[in-house]
């Protein structure tokens, strides 16, 4: 339970982040949690893994990798708890492996389409996306990297390191200098929290002023998504919320003490429409938008019977 709790404490805080790793964290937390609780019925093992569910996905509203990962995970069909233990434990194992596989396949699908000598712009930090860049890097194509800051929490200096760290020439940007940089850029790739059933893409604050920056200029606009990331309540009307988080990340103690009449707001995610987006980079492919749903139906594996 304490490691349970550990991991959604460590989600809820951002320390871990990302909608991939957050969704992988899940599954682990999961899979240690089934291995080791203690139940005397099949009933109570079931309330157990639906409490550790619920905790899981309350921790944070936007990435659907989240509720993805913990519904892949935690679903059973045997009635005896050291089977459905079993169960548990396979799930997510299986889970992590196919998410990992996911990324590889995601670079080297991903990496097609960037050419030698691109400029490429990248917003926030998605392991998704960076996976396309350092693959394209890998095949010897020329490349470099105009990362945004990515306010209030600077997830572009993440992105920054990583990319020098792997040796690709890279920039980094203020948010607000995207369309000013715009006319150098050959192709936008960010990542995503999530994919509605129309096709919208819900990623970090900010990526919707690249989109619409990227159509005016007639740049590329991709997004890399796992499967695991689209949306399967959106086929039943529901949206997906957008998480607002505390605005200590904007501004400090200090400065919002000196402005009492100040309101401020912090929304984390933001939705762009999809006819800003050329191209959706799944494991299972490159697909427009208008693909969304067909991926939730045949790659998500549950009905929506089930959903209701
Ligand atoms: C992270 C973010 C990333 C996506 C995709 O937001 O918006 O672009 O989660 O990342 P936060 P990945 O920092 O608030 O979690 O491709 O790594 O899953």
């Amino acid at each position: 339970m304490k490691q349970l709790q550990d991991t959604a404490e460590k989600i809820s805080s951002m320390e871990i982040r990302g909608a991939g790793r957050i969704a992988t964290a899940a599954a682990v937390a999961l899979r240690d949690y089934a291995g080791s609780l203690e139940a005397g019925s099949i009933e109570d093992f079931s309330r157990l893994i639906e409490n550790a569910a619920k905790l899981l996905v309350d921790t944070r509203p936007t990435a659907v990798s989240l509720p993805n990962a913990v519904r892949l995970t935690s679903r059973y069909t045997s009635a005896d708890v050291e089977e459905a233990r079993e169960e548990i434990i396979n799930n997510a194992d299986r889970f992590i492996k196919q998410a990992d596989d996911a990324l590889q396949k995601i670079g080297e699908i991903g990496a097609r389409r960037i050419r030698d000598g691109d400029v490429i712009m990248t917003h926030c930090n998605s392991n998704a996306a960076l996976s396309v860049i350092t693959t394209a890097f890998d095949q010897g194509k020329d490349i470099s990297v105009i990362a945004t800051e990515t306010r209030p929490r600077r997830q572009g200096l993440l992105t920054s390191k990583h990319l020098l760290d792997y040796g690709i020439p890279t920039t980094l940007i203020v948010d607000s200098a995207a369309r000013y940089c715009m006319k150098e850029v050959d192709t936008v790739i960010v990542g995503a929290d999530a994919i509605a059933v129309n096709g919208a893409l819900v990623n970090k604050i900010g990526t919707s002023q690249l989109a619409l920056a990227a159509h005016e200029a007639r740049t590329n606009f991709l997004t890399a998504a796992e499967t695991y990331k689209f949306s399967p309540n959106t086929i039943l009307g529901e949206f997906i919320e957008i998480e607002e988080r505390s605005i200590d990340e904007v501004l400090d103690e200090e400065t919002l003490a000196g402005l009492p009449k100040l309101n401020v707001r912090n929304p984390a995610f933001d939705i762009t429409p999809p006819e800003y987006i050329d191209l959706i980079i799944t494991d299972v492919g490159a697909v427009p938008p208008g693909m969304a749903y067909t991926i939730i139906k045949e790659h998500l594996g549950w009905e929506v019977g089930e959903m209701v």
